[in-house]
């Protein structure tokens, strides 16, 4: 004999099945926001690492010269959304991290992107010279810079949220037994 269900339950007296309740998402803690679509297998690097860690985060294209309207409204209404730390991966010239870190107080962590014949020098230039008064945290050019600003996010984040910095504990923790495990080459 079938078991009633719910669901069954439901259509047997002609209604419908109502949908298992969704967990509510996270606010995103992370904005992760790039100059442009071409930017993101790069970013994807810290998307994992967040994801890995387990840090709500949003993912925005985000075009400094494109865009700069959306851009202003992007970093001014970042705090108030409830953002914590952006990081903001562009190449070129790259000014997306340093004008978005101009509108808002949060910490804003830049990722130099190799998408120019200067293979990513253009960008790590323009993103590390911030002028004095308005920092933007320089990591390096590509993929690992990319997952350290993920790290870093993280890092920041922990100082508020215990549960993240248990988590990044148990992520170097796994890193150094991995390198252990695997110490005796010859
Ligand atoms: C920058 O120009 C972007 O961050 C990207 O790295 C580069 C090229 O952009 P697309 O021409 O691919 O859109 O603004």
């Amino acid at each position: 004999m079938k078991r009633s269900t719910p669901k069954r339950t439901a259509r047997a007296a002609g209604r419908r099945p109502a949908r298992p309740a969704r967990a509510p998402r996270a606010t995103p803690l992370v904005g992760l926001i790039m100059g442009s679509r071409s930017d993101l297998d790069t970013l994807s690097a810290a998307r994992e690492v967040l994801a890995e860690l387990e840090v709500p985060h949003e993912v925005r294209v985000v075009s400094a010269h494109r865009t700069p309207d959306w851009m202003m409204e992007y970093a001014k209404s970042a705090e108030a959304r409830g953002l914590e730390v952006i990081i903001a991966g562009a190449g070129g010239a790259a000014h997306l991290p340093g004008m978005v870190a101009a509108g808002t107080v949060l910490p804003v962590l830049g990722v130099p992107i190799e998408a120019t014949a200067l293979k990513g020098l253009d960008a790590l230039m323009s993103i590390v010279q911030m002028p004095k008064g308005v920092p933007v945290g320089t990591l390096a050019i590509g993929r690992p810079g990319a997952a350290n600003a993920a790290l870093l996010a993280a890092q920041i984040l922990g100082a508020r949220h215990p549960a993240i910095r248990e988590r990044l504990r148990r992520w170097r923790r796994a890193r150094t037994v991995a390198v252990l495990a695997e110490r005796e080459i010859g």
